[in-house]
């Protein structure tokens, strides 16, 4: 514990002493050609028929030209005009744009500009792959109930073997439960959470299938034929199969009451708790509602491969919804002396929507259409849809209507259409605009903005697929690569992925193990202008995309999570799927 410890804060040190995260003010970076540039860009690299833009700091107004040099010999391949300086509001910085999307031969290079080099990046039809299988992957990191091994020492053994009812769930007893995956960096299971992630998942498995059919994730085989993406998801599915009661509601969570300490998971000892909004009917809307949706779509997904698994999965969505319709308005909070997550949400008409819009696209059936019709705003002219998030999965709604093969009411579909390009257009133009290229205006900069990037890119693939938009793809992809290193930090958001990594997770097995780098494939939160907890707070205000720390305490910047990872592996697959 101590040594490790110890190598986290060289670790901390280190990251420190790098130049790429340093703002440059106006008055010393363009006009001063001594401080000499710093890029920013996909650390992995790009795919060479995709746009290709680093933003640059710091260079020189002597020679606004920049190269790109072939590795390892440094020949001069292509020759390009930095932009005009801009000041960027989201960072504080002064930035200019290299722009190389016109060269497209495969290889590895540098940029090099005003006597500095970039670190090496490639150019790649297949550039986004491993990435792809390093993200999905770890969800099998963040498994539950069961021994996990990823290979190279990240590995832990059986954990939270069974579970118990809590008081606030009306009920007593041992459940002899196990399985799902661990949220984020505690090891608590939401059904919220998961209802968002593997509707993520699941919708990108629809979308871009080509993509991960033949994904090889190296994980335990649960069932013959079903490829490793549907396993994947599956052992999450069945866990929250297991938070639906008899009645057909579907319990809003399993964790400790607290949250407990950094340790390993099979250390944790202290009871995980299946917990209710402790008084009848103890179940929560929200939650039923999600299961609904996304048991309604496994039974799409999986008929192809386990007939008898599609129809228990549609079984289970038809009682949840029965129930979730039967009791509209049943919100959760955490019940005296539990203080895990909340995912609380008193609003559950979306998750409503989005239940309604999945059994109508896998069963056809009439009353499902009327439910989700009968809740459409009125004025469809004005719809506005807000890419997804856990506390609004109303996208995820509109999208599925649209996008079912079956005949739906021409009328909302064009309207649900309609809306997505709109407001694919208005991200794209952030995009345009932000110096950094993401789509994220300065309220987005909250808690988990990270995924916001990933859920915007997300519509943007919807708006691309419902009509042929290069702008929203530019805009799309733009957010992967501030994801990893197109950012002010200069850091890859995700770790084990890019040549600069974040280190520090807030995730108890990278902090508890003993080894160097934390566990594979995860993605930060990333800047959060509204700390919310003591090791954040110590950030003095900065520009929204500076309020980020690579500090493991810092729960609220620098967390991981599976609702994050998802829309990553949907752009990943996106990404993959185009070439
Ligand atoms: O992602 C959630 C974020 O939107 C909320 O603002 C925050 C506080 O309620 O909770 C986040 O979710 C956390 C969950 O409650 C518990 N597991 C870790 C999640 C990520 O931080
Ligand atoms: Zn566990």
């Amino acid at each position: 514990m101590q040594r490790r410890s110890l190598l986290k804060l060289l670790g901390l040190a280190a990251a420190a002493q790098l130049p790429a995260s340093a703002a440059i003010p106006e008055d010393q970076g363009i006009t001063k050609a001594e401080s000499g540039p710093t890029f920013f860009f996909n650390q992995i690299g790009y795919a060479p028929r995709e746009s290709k833009v680093a933003t640059v700091t710091g260079s020189g107004a002597n020679d606004l030209t920049f190269r790109l040099l072939l590795s390892p010999d440094d020949s001069v391949v292509f020759r390009g005009t930095l932009s005009a300086a801009t000041p960027d509001a989201a960072s504080g910085d002064l930035v200019r744009q290299a722009s190389f999307s016109a060269f497209h031969t495969p290889g590895r290079y540098r940029l090099e500009a005003g006597g500095q080099r970039s670190e090496i990046f490639s150019i790649d039809p297949a550039v986004y792959a491993p990435a792809l299988r390093l993200t999905m992957r770890a969800f099998y990191g963040q498994r539950c109930g069961c021994a996990v091994d990823l290979g190279g020492g990240y590995k832990h053994a059986t954990c939270h073997p069974a579970g118990e009812y809590h008081a606030s769930s009306g009920k007593s007893g041992a459940l002899p439960n196990s399985g799902g995956w661990h949220d984020a960096g505690d090891y608590g299971r939401y059904v919220v959470n998961s209802g968002i992630t593997c509707g993520t998942l699941l919708m990108a498995w629809e979308q871009h299938a080509p993509a991960l059919r033949n994904l090889r994730l190296n994980i335990p085989a649960t069932q013959p034929r079903l490829p490793d993406f549907l396993a994947e998801v599956l052992w999450n599915l069945q866990w929250m199969m297991s938070m639906q009661d008899t009645d057909g509601g579907v319990f809003h969570k399993q964790t400790s009451e607290k949250f407990c300490a950094f340790v390993m998971p099979e250390r944790d000892s202290l009871t995980s708790e299946v917990v209710g909004t402790g008084s009848d009917p103890y179940k929560s809307t929200c939650a039923t509602a999600d299961f609904a949706a996304v048991m309604a779509m496994a039974a799409r997904c999986y008929a192809e491969f386990n007939a008898p698994l599609a129809a228990r999965c549609l079984h289970a969505a038809r009682r949840a919804w029965t129930w979730a319709t039967t009791h509209p308005k049943i919100a959760f909070k955490n019940p005296p002396g539990v203080s895990t997550g909340e995912y609380g949400d008193a609003n559950c008409s979306d998750e409503l929507l989005w239940a309604s819009a999945e059994l109508w696209r896998t069963t056809g059936e009439k009353p499902y259409e009327d439910a989700f019709l009968d809740s459409l705003p009125h004025d469809l002219a004005n719809l506005t849809i807000n890419a997804p998030s856990w506390g609004n999965v109303s996208a995820m709604a509109y999208w599925t209507y649209a996008l079912a093969t079956r005949p739906g009411k021409e009328d909302v579909q064009t309207a649900i259409r309609a809306a997505t390009k709109r407001q694919a257009a208005k991200l794209a133009d952030r995009s345009a605009d932000n110096g950094y290229g993401n789509t994220l205006g300065a309220k987005d900069y909250g808690w988990g903005s990270n995924s916001s990037a990933a859920n915007h890119a997300m519509l943007l693939t919807i708006a691309h697929q419902f009509e042929a938009n290069d702008a929203a793809v530019a805009a799309a992809l733009n957010n992967l690569h501030y994801l990893l290193g197109r950012n002010c930090h200069g850091v890859s958001w995700v770790t084990q992925l890019g040549t600069r990594p974040f280190q520090h997770p807030h995730h108890r097995p990278s902090a508890a193990d003993s080894l160097r780098e934390p566990w594979p494939g995860l993605l930060s939160g990333g800047p959060n202008a509204r700390p919310a907890d003591p090791a954040a707070r110590t950030l003095k205000d900065l520009p929204p995309m500076r309020m980020w720390m690579d500090d493991e305490r810092a729960y609220s910047m620098n967390e991981i999570a599976i609702n994050w990872n998802a829309p990553l592996v949907f752009l990943l697959a996106f990404a993959n799927a185009r070439r």
